[in-house]
């Protein structure tokens, strides 16, 4: 079967680099395994029309990723598949779907919604498809959603709209348990050439080879702003080995010369991470790229041990979620983290000598503006490398979102275009939580953070600082100058996107 995945189109108001999509790679290598003929279509990077690839390709089956901000993008591309091949079956799937799964199934242009971790519900759904379809010259999408011919019902993980309007859902399907099984992304179908770099965050050498790894699935933690709809509680790694074949895969295949760990929790078992750093130093892989933890680790869990090792197999950086200076908060948002083990793990950082990353969250529900002080000055005395500071955004799915929802607080965005957190723009507000205070200690904690003295001198003393020296200023720039508004390119997509319903 022909086969096309797409990344819709996204801009994020800032300054951001563009990256292969994870996902999109994971799922294009179960579809080359299963032998089909692969294409993937990126938006963000993509410079020929949409229509135009599939008038030419003409997919039997297409599948959407999407995100919060991502899925009326998502909708639109399906909405133009559907008005060029309208006997496309198109899938939705990604966090956002997966945690509204009954939205996206009623829009007309989306077939099939997969929930959660999706390579073994798209592979099913391609065998299905596959099967109906075989010398059915006449084939129609609607049959395939006829619930009298019991097609999809044993494709577990999917929501999907009946011709007659209702909405079904089949059982949860059970994480994928060995994955060690799983092949490795597969980037030869992405047009590597047009990435930028790692991470809009992180400040990585633009143009820089790199690359995104991710060592294990799933969190056993629940933390009430994180938005958990893909991957199961479970938490589930790779074994060091199986990494370690990936690493050499990216930096011999590709040329690596840098890995970012995606993991949302990658030192649950410090052993494994561990037995990982000795095994990239005992295969030499340690000199070829270094590497950054994207996300945070467990503070509880940073010893020097592991972090040392860590170090001397190539890590540059460590990330920690330490969100906010209030210990009330943090014990509200069920972290399951002290901060005096917060402290201990910036420390141990230092010691080895890893740069480090500290995440903090700007209005957390019950956040005053005397608590969010308190995080501006826990961010200043923890005082890592780079501090981000987010805006609380309560994504659906989360138990933010149900507090605000339910605790009759007020959603200030309304457009899920709008659900992103790098933008000093309050989301919500609720109770002492007020907007006006949201915003004013989040412009606060960048000006007071970064434009500390030793802060200012350190920067102008760093290498990538001049590297990457248009784009250092462009970061500058918003901290010390009011907002911009949004150039003419940015300002067509969020019409476009304006059109269709949210
Ligand atoms: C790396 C990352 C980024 C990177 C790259 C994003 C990218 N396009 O890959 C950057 C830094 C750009 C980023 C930005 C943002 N991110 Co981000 N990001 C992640 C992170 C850490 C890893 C993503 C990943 O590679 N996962 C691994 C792959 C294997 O999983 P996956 O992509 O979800 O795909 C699987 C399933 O979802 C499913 N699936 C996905 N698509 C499809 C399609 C079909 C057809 C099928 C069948 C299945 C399927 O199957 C896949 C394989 O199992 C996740 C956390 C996480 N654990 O996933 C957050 C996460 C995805 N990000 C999140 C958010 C909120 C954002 C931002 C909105 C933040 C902001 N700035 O405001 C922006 C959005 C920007 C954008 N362009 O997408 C949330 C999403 C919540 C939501 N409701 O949408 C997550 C879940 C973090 C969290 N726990 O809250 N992000
Ligand atoms: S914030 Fe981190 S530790 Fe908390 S649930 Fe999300 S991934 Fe897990």
């Amino acid at each position: 079967m022909r086969v096309l995945l797409i990344n819709p189109r996204f801009q994020l108001p800032i300054d951001t680099r563009t990256t292969p999509h994870l996902g999109i790679a994971y799922l294009a290598a179960f579809s080359e395994n299963r032998g089909d003929e692969v294409r993937v279509f990126d938006q963000d990077i993509e410079e020929v029309p949409l229509r135009d690839v599939v008038r030419e390709y003409q997919p039997d089956i297409v599948g959407i990723t999407s995100n919060t901000p991502q899925v009326k993008q998502g909708w639109l591309a399906a909405r133009e598949i559907k008005a060029v091949k309208p006997d496309t079956f198109i899938v939705q799937g990604g966090p956002h779907v997966s945690a509204l799964p009954e939205e996206a199934a009623a829009r007309p242009e989306i077939d099939v919604v997969a929930r959660g971790e999706g390579e073994e519900t798209w592979i099913d759904l391609c065998n299905t498809l596959e099967r109906v379809k075989n010398g059915n010259a006449n084939f129609r999408v609607s049959e395939m959603l006829d619930p009298k011919a019991k097609i999809l019902d044993k494709v577990l993980g999917i929501t999907y709209m009946t011709p007659e309007g209702k909405i079904r859902h089949t059982h949860e399907r059970p994480p994928i348990n060995d994955l060690d099984t799983l092949p490795f992304p597969a980037y030869k179908y992405f047009k590597m050439e047009r990435y930028s770099s790692l991470q809009p965050a992180i400040d990585a050498i633009d143009k820089g080879k790199s690359f995104s790894m991710m060592t294990s699935r799933g969190c056993p933690y629940r933390c009430t702003f994180c938005s958990q709809s893909v991957m199961a509680e479970k938490w589930r790694a790779r074994s060091p080995e199986h990494v370690v074949k990936e690493w050499h895969y990216l930096v011999e295949n590709f040329g690596a010369q840098e890995i970012g760990l995606l993991d949302d929790s990658a030192n649950i078992d410090r052993k494994r991470l561990y037995r990982l750093s000795e095994l990239l130093i005992q295969e030499n892989l340690h000199n070829k790229a270094q590497w950054v933890m994207i996300n945070g680790i467990r503070a509880n869990l940073a010893d020097t041990e592991l972090l040392g090792k860590m170090k001397e197999a190539g890590c540059k950086r460590v990330a920690f979620g330490v969100e906010t200076g209030d210990e009330d908060i943090l014990e509200s948002i069920d972290k399951r983290v002290t901060h005096d083990q917060i402290r201990q793990a910036f420390k141990n950082a230092r010691q080895v000598g890893l740069e480090t990353v500290g995440f903090f969250i700007m209005g957390l529900p019950g956040d005053t503006e005397e608590t969010m002080e308190k995080t501006i000055k826990f961010a200043c005395e923890l005082d890592p490398l780079v501090a981000n500071f987010s805006m609380m955004t309560p994504y659906p799915g989360t138990k933010v979102w149900e507090q605000v929802h339910r605790n009759g607080g007020r959603m200030l965005v309304k457009d899920w275009q709008d659900y992103v957190f790098f933008e000093g723009k309050a989301r919500y507000e609720m109770g002492p939580t007020t907007a006006e205070a949201q915003e004013r200690k989040w412009k606060e904690a960048y000006r007071r953070f970064y434009l500390r003295p030793h802060r200012v001198l350190n920067t102008l003393k760093r290498e990538s600082t001049w590297k990457n020296f248009p784009r250092t200023l462009s970061m500058a720039a918003k901290i010390v100058l009011p907002k911009k508004t949004k150039d003419e390119k940015v300002k067509a997509i969020i019409e476009e996107t304006q059109q269709v319903a949210c």
